[in-house]
């Protein structure tokens, strides 16, 4: 007998949801059985086309083949801004909340729509044309967004990198997606402090010789490099025409890529494509969030993550909506920030990741108790799975038990939201992502790949494609295939571990393979360890995450110096901003641990097993350690561990 809660969606909230429970079975069946039917209505209902698909499907998962509404003409940026000006032109698009609580401002439907076609004839003056690749490496700044949509308005395609990440890997991705094009701010705010943004990108562009132009926007002022290639944004948005029409664009022609870290090598650029994704995310948006009109919407995401691609900016914007975009962080000044934005805005709708709730958290109800955040009406949750009593906090003491909360699990590969409770339709329990959406056909598998039925643990696939699903990975098709589709043939294997249990409700248990997720952000263990051994002292790195209280996942790094070098405070420190050079602060191992070797099967493979385990303090619980060449070693891993802690 399962002891765990479940918590009806407040009645006031219930009534009026687009989705019933009864609407939400009804409407599950019909987009299984009855697909085609079923998302040609979703497209119609969410997006305007120029012209109609001739195909609603045609997917493939044992050849990676996946296609939605070919033959379909449709513009991202003209869904997303023209054709809401004639009834909207004078709302709110975005509101913007500054790092520094005095500086907000905000953009109409209409104002953004002009910068959006000044901005895509300033790219296009510089020469970049449909299917070029973009690099935007911005801050939550309005001109974020502007980028993106410019770029999708001519059918370029754009690659966000992360404003948190170091120049070095800001260069592996702009080279990755040959893009020729780089736009960027002087600097970025953080809690107070500057990023050097432009500064990042004129080392990374030491080694880019195919980048032409800069577009720079001006956000702190501070002082920066100036160069030829490099142009000022507002300069050049002064002079564009305000007029641009939006370019016809294949349903399946490219929207963009984003890097995301999987198990082995470098991050791979996860591509997706224009019709089925805006359908997808725009549908995902108000089912989900249970969006009305009129209300002000906020993901804390940044669009450095899918994340803010589509439930910062695609989504919202797509169905008219006001978004929030916020620079700063949730601390600063102080950890009442986000209530205070909440207030400030009258914020109905609110979406942010367990990290933060559980720093928040940690903070105690003080924080709470000065701010009104009477005007939420429903709270989301992504990123990582979410802890009961964070759930709980979550609950009672942000939204007053006024408020459901939806606990939305996806992928940077699915593009949107997959597995989700529905307000109106889902009961909710702490902990649980609850329900698959419409079309979503999970299967749990055991590691033989046999499919496991009722109550049951194992990994997590998903058996048919859904229109907001991944393309290809950029510049290698057959990677896409092997990393997802490979390993369950047939089908679409996400890498998360996952319990159903007798209602049928997932409860997603983590990643089973080597990705961490350290507050929210995905990383693979292979790039941290590659970053690691960069350095002359090092002969061998292994990384593995433990249980952390506010981040989710800890980095810890197993370290083995060439032989002659002793471990030094002042060596762990040189590993630290090492790290920190090569992948940017967010990889910042947490804890560093000198192994005077690895522990190792006969045929040389760590086995990181042991390694989580050790780092996890579980070594009552080890296992069976007898494939290991030699059984010492952990012995000596588990004294020093122990002498560290
Ligand atoms: C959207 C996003 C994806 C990984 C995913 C899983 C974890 C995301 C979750 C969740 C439990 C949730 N994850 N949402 N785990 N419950 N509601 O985060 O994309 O950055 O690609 O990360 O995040 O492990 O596989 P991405």
């Amino acid at each position: 007998m399962s002891l765990e809660k479940v918590y009806d969606v407040p009645l006031e909230v219930a009534a009026g949801a687009h989705i019933t429970e009864a609407l939400y079975r009804e409407m599950y069946e019909r987009s299984i059985k009855d697909s085609d039917k079923f998302w040609s209505e979703q497209a119609e209902r969410f997006v305007d086309w120029f012209k109609p698909w001739d195909k609603v499907q045609d997917c493939d998962f044992g050849t990676a083949r996946i296609r939605w509404f070919e033959g379909g003409k449709l513009n991202v940026s003209y869904n997303c801004l023209d054709r809401h000006l004639a009834e909207k032109g004078d709302q709110v698009a975005i509101i913007w909340e500054g790092d520094d609580p005095d500086l907000d401002r905000t953009l109409t439907f209409r104002e953004l729509h002009e910068q959006v076609c000044r901005f895509a004839n300033v790219l296009k003056k510089h020469g970049v044309e449909k299917s070029d690749r973009v690099c935007i490496y911005l801050p939550m700044i309005p001109e974020a967004a502007v980028a993106m949509l410019a770029c999708a308005r001519i059918g370029a395609v754009h690659s966000i990198v992360f404003a948190g990440f170091s120049a070095d890997a800001l260069r592996d991705r702009i080279l990755d997606a040959d893009c020729r094009y780089v736009i960027c701010a002087d600097e970025g705010n953080r809690g107070g402090r500057t990023v050097p943004l432009k500064t990042n990108v004129d080392t990374a562009l030491q080694s880019c010789p195919n980048v032409k132009t800069v577009i720079v926007v001006r956000n702190t002022g501070g002082t920066i490099d100036w160069d030829a290639r490099s142009v000022w944004y507002h300069e050049e948005l002064a002079e564009a025409s305000p007029d641009c029409p939006p370019e016809s664009m294949d349903a399946e022609d490219p929207l963009f890529i984003l890097y995301t870290s999987g198990s082995t090598g470098k991050p791979k650029g996860v591509l997706h494509s224009t019709g089925g994704y805006l359908v997808y995310a725009a549908m995902t948006f108000q089912y989900v969030f249970d969006y009305r009109p009129g209300e002000i919407y906020w993901c804390t995401a940044d669009v450095g993550w899918i994340t803010g691609h589509s439930y910062t900016v695609y989504g919202p914007l797509c169905n008219g909506a006001t978004t929030l975009m916020f620079e700063g962080i949730p601390t600063y000044p102080a950890p009442d920030r986000f209530w205070r934005v909440v207030e400030k805005h009258r914020v109905n709708i609110f979406y942010t990741a367990p990290t933060a709730i559980r720093a928040l958290m940690a903070q105690g109800d003080n924080w709470l108790e000065t701010t009104d955040r009477g005007s939420l009406r429903v709270l989301g949750s992504v990123g990582e799975p979410i802890n009961p009593e964070a759930w709980e906090w979550y609950y009672h003491h942000v939204g007053r038990e006024r408020c459901p909360i939806v606990d939305t699990w996806w992928q940077t590969e699915t593009g949107g939201i997959l597995i989700t409770p529905l307000i109106g339709a889902t009961r909710l329990k702490p902990g649980s992502a609850t329900r698959p959406f419409f079309g979503i056909v999970p299967a749990i598998v055991d590691s033989q790949g046999n499919v496991l039925e009722g109550d049951c643990e194992g990994v997590l696939t998903i058996t048919r494609s859904w229109p907001g699903q991944a393309r290809s990975v950029f510049g290698s098709h057959q990677r896409f295939f092997e990393t997802y589709f490979s390993a369950y043939p047939g089908k679409y294997f996400t890498g998360d571990g996952a319990r159903r249990d007798a209602d049928g409700y997932y409860w997603i248990t983590g990643r089973v393979d080597d990705v961490l997720n350290v507050s929210g952000h995905r990383m693979g263990t292979a790039e941290i360890e590659s970053a690691l051994v960069l350095h002359d002292s090092v002969a061998e790195a292994a990384v593995v995450g433990y249980p952390h209280n506010i981040k989710g996942q800890g980095i810890y790094a197993y370290v083995t110096l060439v032989a002659g070098i002793s471990p030094s405070a002042e060596l762990e420190q040189e590993l630290i901003q090492l790290v920190r050079k090569e992948i940017g602060p967010i990889a910042t191992p947490d804890l560093i641990q000198w192994a005077p070797t690895l522990p190792k099967t006969r045929s040389g493979k760590i086995m990181r097993r042991i390694l989580r385990k050790i780092a996890a303090n579980e070594i009552r619980d080890l296992g069976d350690i007898s494939t290991l060449a030699d059984p010492g070693v952990v012995e000596e891993i588990i004294q020093n561990r122990a002498n560290r802690s």
